[in-house]
This record gives C-alpha cells, structure tokens and sequence, in this order.
C-alpha cells in the first residue's frame, strides 16, 4: 500500500491515476447528491458507481502519450480540469432544469430564458466546492509561488514551483504502456456500453431521458455523443433550401380535405382538454374478464349520444412511442424512422403545433400535466418549442410514498391534483393531461383495485387489464369531477390511446383473452395467429365527449396524424394553410389510407404488410388482380412521399421556411415551466374582474374540495389533493399573499 502511494506520487501513471480517482469521487458526488438519476436496483447501482471510470480513464489515458513528461503531466491536468468544469456546469444547469446541458441548449441561447446566463454564478451554493477545491487550492499555489518567483528572479535566484507533495517523474513512459493503458480503459467503457445495452435495450437509437445515459454510460460519453449527433443535425438542415418546402406545400395542399360543414366549429370557443391514455388499445373497449367489464366507465361513455369515437383509428408510433404520438398530434407531422423526433429534434425545430395554432387563432391558452420526470422524451424543451404555456410536470404533484408507479404518480391522484390546477387556466384553454399507470409493467397494488387476474400465462397481459381497469376508474372520477364543477358544459374531451400496451410478440397468449371476450377480434386464435392480427391489434381509440356534440360510432378509418385537423376544426380553426399531413376524419374527402411509420399501410379494404396483402374482415392472403395491384402500388408509393416529406420537413427543419398568414413563430423563450404555478396564478391576479378562469368565476365554491375519489391515498389525506405540493407552494403563496 505504501508503495502503492509512493508511486502515484512518483510516477506520471500515478499522478494520472489520482487525478481518475479524483474526478471519479466528484462525479459519484454528483450523482448522489446532485443528480436525480433513478437507479433501481443492484444491477443498475452497480452500472452508476462504475461508470465515471472507462470514459474518464481513456480520455485521462491521453497524458501517457507525449514523449516529453512535462507535456504529458499538463495534458493530464487540463484534461482533469475540463471534466471537473463539464461536471460543475451540468450541476448547475441540472439545479435549474432538472436536466442536463446539451449542446444545442447551449448554443440557442432562446431556450435558456431563466437562470442562466449572467446568473450562473448566482447559482453556486458552499458544497460545489467540491467540484473545485483541488483546482483552486493548485491555482493559488502556483500564483503565490508565481509572486514569490518574481522577487527571486529580481533576486537572482532560481525559479521554484509548488509540488503539492508530488514528484514529477521526467522519464518517457515505456514502450507500449500509454495504447495498453487506453485499452483497458477503453474495454471497460465497452463492457459499460454493453450491460447497458442488456438492461436498457435502445439506449441510444431512442434517447428515452438524458437522464437514462447519463445513469448508464456517465457524462462525458453523454456529451460526446449529444455533440456528435448535433453536429450531424447541424449538417442536415445546412442542406435545406426553399425548394425542399415548396415541395412539403405543395404536398400538403394537394392533399388538404375541406372540413365537413355540421362539424366545423362545433366546438368553438369550449375548453379542450386531451386525456392522453397511456398503452391503451381499442380490444379493451367491450373486453371482460371472468365477467367483468375492463372499462365499464368507457363503455358507458361511448354509448351516450354525445360521444364521438371512432374504432378503426390506429397508432402509427416509431420508436419515440409515447413522443411520437404526442407529436403527432400537436403538429400532424410524423415521428423519424428512428429514435424521437421530441429527443433529437424538440429542442430548437420550428414547430406550428396545436397550442401555438389554438393560442393564435383562437385565443387559448395552453398548458400540459404530466405526474412524472419532466425530461423524460425531451418533454421539458420540446413543449417549449410547441408553444405551450405551462407544463406541470412531476414537480407539482404530491409525491409521497406509494403515490406513484414507475412512470409517474397514479392516475386517480393525477387526475384528482391537475384539477386543481385547471380551475385557475383562463378559459378557453387547451390541457393536455398524460396518464402513466397503464405502461408496461403494468403493475397496480391489490389497494388500489379488485379487478381479477385474467389467468393468461404471462403475468404482463393479465396487469394490463387491472391497470386499465384503475385507468378506466380514474377517468370515471374526473368526468364526476368535471359534471359536477360545470367544466363539462363549456369543455370537449378527446381522449386517445398513444400506442400498444402489448407488444406483438405476447399477441399470441392475449389471443385466449380476446377471442373469449372482444369483438375487435378475427376470432383467431394463437394456432392461426398472423402479422394481420397484429395490425389489427394496433387500433387505439379516440373519443370525443362534449355536451351537444353530434355523435355515434364512426367506421372511419384513420390515425394519429389525422387528429389534429380534425380537432382543429372543430374549434372553427381553418387549416388549409397548414403544414399538416393528416387529414380532417370528419371531412367528407377525408384519406382513410392509415400509413404506418414502418411504410406499410391499411385501408378500409386491405392490410398491406411489406409485399403481402390481406383482406380485411377475414384476414386471409389475397393474390392481388393487376387492377387492384396498380391500385395499391399508387397508395403505396403516396405513403412513401408522405413519410419522406415529413422526415425532410422534420430533419432539415424546413418550417422555419415557412409562417402561415396570421401566425407569429414560436419564441420558446418565452416559458419558464419551473415557474408554471406562479405565472399562471399572476394572469389570474392581474387581470382581476376579467380573469375567465373557472376559479375567478367560481369564487362562491371551494375550488377543489368537492372532487370524489377512492384514492385510498385521499381517504386519510385530502391535503394531497387540495393543497400545492411543498415543493411549488411557495410559487402559490408568493402570489396569493401579494
Ligand atoms: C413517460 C411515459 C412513457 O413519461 O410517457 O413513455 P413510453 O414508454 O410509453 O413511450
Ligand atoms: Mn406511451
């Protein structure tokens, strides 16, 4: 051991190593106290505590290489340095937005509204010196000494400089030890990038979180790889010229389809709210299990006369799941053909997105509630960039043990709290809440609710009826809510499933479930399943719910990319101006041609998988005629346009190219999330006797005491309802009390 010491004091491997010591013990530092990065479990503890060392030690490895040890020593400290200052940084930024820096944040100062900037230093608190304390105590002993050398040299004397108590080592590394040294180095970041790969499968190709990457590979490698791919964005869009959008334009107007007349601006000037319904799929609307209804509360709902819903309506998610169909629907753009478009692209793309549109042309405000981390999907930026004003996320909500699963906290809690925040939105406003419970691994406590166990052999399909079922309940709760506070009258609910909760390789034992129990099914069962069942599968549904809306069950085929001219619409916005490459489901020439993100598609009539066609209704292959063949190869090749404009248009950021007449660009600037209670309590405030939210008009009633569930969590505590999390009170308090 005592040798051991002498060496790293001795030797420039050594003082390398202490300086990959040093940098390792300020990164767990980081991760511990700084940092929110999730891990669960051994596995991933272990991953977290490990991972600073092989990226560090490579890069660290490089002050082997000089032939001449001072320049070798130097390179080592700068390196050190820059880490250490990487590290600093990134807590910093992470105080303020729960996130961590990327380049583009960086580079487009509009995102950086808040905090940054000249404050940055404001935001340094007594235990970041650890980050720097060995760098400064290192800057003051060569400037003391630096002082004193220069009465020594006026002296004569010869130079002196501090030592710290290390000896520096002037030979030339051995033959071969510096490449040895970074191959270990290397290995272990491969070993790294491999167990994650096993536990987090995509990791890269999907960038669910910044915070995943960093939990799993550390930050450097994350910077290095965020550098890398904003470069590559970079070169995309510096290949755009107008000529690319004209060809989206003329896309997108030839294939625009005039709004139906008793629908358009049925819902003008009403409240929208979104329910966004996590992993739902359409086979669990009328599904029962041991005789018991999954979604009793909607099969009552779509029953009723103004209930719209559609069931041939299909997800036509990529990768970015979630993300993809929340960018669907905000911008009637597809998501890439890999990882997601609210990752890689939502920080600083143009966007004209439903709350930018509905804010300008129709006067809405907007706001989005999500009970779970906030950057999770680049959410945190990219709502920013869509033009919303607020976004609720996991901060806001009370979240005591228990109160949440592993996405975010439990539906009945998340409706029962966003409630609270809805009743101070100046009205019109368009909310978008996102539920979490029903996501694979579909777990709900037996507390929470009875529902039996569908008895499949795969305990992920029989949690998802149970945590569909809780979904179900808590939707229930919050239409109670919204009847009972008046909100129903003046508001249109849409509620849509954003992608499968079952994946296809688990279609097969849900086979028994469905066949016993559905009507969305072909009747086929595990023996005779196919890649049409699959399709079939992929229906979601989409509901809508306003007071005098005209209704019914509606054939029309359709998806995501379809909703948001159709919701348009039916607020009275014009769209024919838009960017948008859906078309309206209520128009009369709306295209029932359902493009998925993998090129295949399904009409009215077929399912077109790659190169084989099947018919719809009894799934069984057809040798298509030559007529029908020229037909299908058309639809085929206008699906490929389709998706190959949306991916230019997104890639090379072409809106950016284009304002619509009446639309101002979005500056994302303008939010502030962290700050989304206090600003939306300050409109309120400020515009008094005019303020149009439902508080201010409601003064008489108790704003959110009324609302009824059977959260076991709001039976011993109704303070996790009615009151603001500790967290965000102040930003009430400060407001209220001025
Ligand atoms: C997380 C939630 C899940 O915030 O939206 O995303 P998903 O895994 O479904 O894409
Ligand atoms: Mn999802």
């Amino acid at each position: 051991m005592k040798n051991l010491i002498k060496r790293m004091r001795s030797t420039r491997l050594g003082f390398l190593s202490l300086l990959l010591i040093l940098i390792w013990l300020k990164t767990l530092f980081a991760y511990y106290v700084d940092f929110k990065l999730g891990a669960t479990g051994l596995l991933q503890q272990i991953i977290l505590f490990f991972n600073p060392l092989g990226a560090s030690a490579a890069l660290l490895s490089l002050g082997l290489y000089p032939r001449r040890a001072k320049v070798g020593y130097w390179l080592g400290g700068v390196i050190y340095v820059l880490l250490c200052t990487l590290l600093l940084t990134n807590v910093l930024y992470y105080r303020e937005f729960s996130d961590f820096m990327t380049v583009g944040t960086v580079m487009s100062v509009k995102n950086v509204s808040s905090g940054l900037g000249g404050s940055f230093v404001n935001m340094i608190i007594w235990q970041d010196l650890v980050f720097g304390v060995d760098i400064l105590v290192a800057l003051a002993g060569f400037l003391g000494y630096g002082v004193w050398n220069l009465w020594r040299y006026s002296h004569h004397q010869p130079l002196r400089w501090p030592h710290f108590g290390l000896r520096f080592d002037a030979r030339p590394m051995p033959y071969h030890v510096p490449q040895a040294v970074s191959a270990v180095a290397v290995a272990l970041f491969g070993l790294n990038m491999t167990i994650s790969e096993l536990n987090r499968p995509q990791l890269l190709t999907r960038t669910f979180d910044r915070n995943y990457i960093v939990k799993y590979l550390g930050l450097a490698p994350f910077t290095v790889y965020d550098a890398f791919q904003t470069v590559q964005n970079n070169q995309v869009r510096a290949t755009a010229d107008s000529a690319d959008m004209d060809k989206v334009l003329a896309y997108t107007k030839a294939h625009y389809a005039k709004p139906s007349q008793s629908y358009f601006g049925a819902a003008k000037g009403k409240n929208i709210i979104i329910i966004h319904l996590e992993s739902f799929q359409q086979f669990l609307i009328g599904a029962k299990i041991d005789g018991q209804e999954v979604t009793p509360f909607l099969n009552s709902l779509v029953k009723e006369k103004d209930t719209l819903s559609f069931d041939n309506f299909y997800h036509e998610v990529g990768l970015g799941k979630t993300s993809d169909a929340e960018n669907m629907l905000e911008t009637s753009t597809f998501g890439l053909s890999t990882g997601s478009l609210f990752s890689s692209l939502g920080t600083d793309n143009t966007f004209q997105a439903a709350p930018a549109l509905l804010d300008q042309y129709a006067g809405y405000t907007s706001a989005v509630f999500h009970g779970g981390n906030g950057t999770f999907w680049n959410r945190s930026n990219t709502y920013k960039s869509l033009g919303y004003d607020y976004f609720f996320d996991g901060d806001f909500y009370n979240h005591e043990d228990g109160t949440t699963t592993e996405y975010g906290i439990k539906d009945k809690l998340m409706f029962a709290e966003t409630s609270k925040y809805l009743t101070h939105l100046q009205q019109p406003f368009y909310a978008k809440i996102i539920t979490t419970t029903n996501h694979y691994p579909f777990y709900i406590a037996d507390s929470d609710t009875d529902f039996p166990d569908a008895g499949t052999a795969d305990p992920y399909i029989n949690g998802y009826f149970r945590t569909a079922h809780y979904l179900d309940a808590a939707l229930r709760e919050f239409f109670t809510y919204l009847k009972q506070s008046g909100l129903e009258q003046n508001s249109l609910v849409m509620m849509y499933g954003d992608h499968y909760g079952i994946s296809n390789d688990r279609n097969q034992t849900l086979s028994s479930v469905l066949t016993a129990s559905t009507s969305d099914s072909t009747g086929d069962t595990a023996a005779d399943w196919t890649a049409f069942d699959d399709t079939n599968l992929q229906r979601v549904p989409l509901i809508f719910h306003m007071p005098g809306l005209q209704g019914g069950l509606n054939h029309t085929y359709g998806g995501e990319i379809d909703v948001l001219p159709t919701l348009l619409h039916l607020a009275g916005v014009d769209t024919h101006n838009f960017v948008q490459f859906g078309t309206d489901l209520l128009a009369p020439k709306h295209n029932q041609v359902v493009a998925f993100r993998n090129h295949n598609f399904v009409t009215p009539q077929y399912t077109v998988l790659g190169s084989t066609v099947y018919k719809n209704g009894t799934g069984a292959v057809v040798t298509p005629t030559a007529a029908l063949q020229k037909k299908l190869a058309a639809i085929q090749e206008d699906v490929d346009t389709k998706l190959t404009l949306s991916d230019t248009l997104a890639t090379k950021n072409l809106l950016r190219f284009y304002v619509p007449s009446g639309f101002t660009p979005v500056n994302p600037a303008k939010a502030a999330f962290n700050r989304s209670l206090a600003n939306m309590l300050q409109v309120e405030q400020k515009k008094g006797k005019a303020s149009t939210s439902w508080f201010s008009q409601n003064q008489a009633h108790p704003s959110i005491g009324d609302y009824q569930t059977d959260a076991p969590e709001v039976q011993s505590n109704r303070d996790v309802i009615t009151q603001f999390p500790a967290k965000v009170r102040n930003q009430a308090t400060s407001i209220l009390t001025n």
